[in-house]
């Protein structure tokens, strides 16, 4: 089984979406390990977008990303990267597909609703940012045990 790290973003939460979102994500079959809700502190979001140190939208993109609360979370299933990354979309709302969630709820490239790792190193960096071992919990869905 694959993990991915999941972010609904500032934007995502003050549109109400959160809901809409966290349904998306388990609709699909995918199974949350981890969540909590929080404000990032300057110090996470540059270490979370170091890779984006050097483009023209980084301070935009950490002002943004601190602005307000967000949703953090651990999603698990097989493939849950890839898969993860389809319903979410193209980076850019004006271009992702309609039926994605950026393609159905964003309008702009600074605010596109949610994150996802974008490969297995990333995943991995991600979530050892943002969650300690404990805070991923291991369970089982109804479905794994009395859905037939
Ligand atoms: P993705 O989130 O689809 O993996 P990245 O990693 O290329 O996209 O970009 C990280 C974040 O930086 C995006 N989610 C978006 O908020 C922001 N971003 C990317 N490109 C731009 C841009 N041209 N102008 C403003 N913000 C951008």
């Amino acid at each position: 089984m694959e993990r991915t790290f999941v972010m609904i973003k500032p934007d995502g939460v003050e549109r109400g979406v959160i809901g809409e979102v966290i349904s998306r994500i388990e609709r699909k079959g995918l199974k949350i390990v981890a969540m909590k809700m929080m404000r990032i502190s300057e110090e996470l979001a540059q270490k979370h977008y170091a890779e984006h140190k050097e483009k023209p939208f980084f301070g935009a993109l950490i002002s943004y990303i601190t602005s307000s609360p967000v949703v953090a979370m651990v999603v698990e299933g097989k493939n849950a990267i890839r898969v993860v990354r389809t319903i979410v979309g193209a980076t850019n709302p004006a271009e992702a597909n309609p039926g994605t969630i950026r393609g159905d709820f964003g309008m702009d490239v600074g605010r596109n609703i949610i994150h996802a790792s974008d490969s297995p190193e990333s995943a991995k960096r991600e979530i050892n940012l943002f969650f300690s071992p404990e805070e991923i919990l291991d369970y089982e869905r109804a479905i794994d045990k009395w859905i037939y």
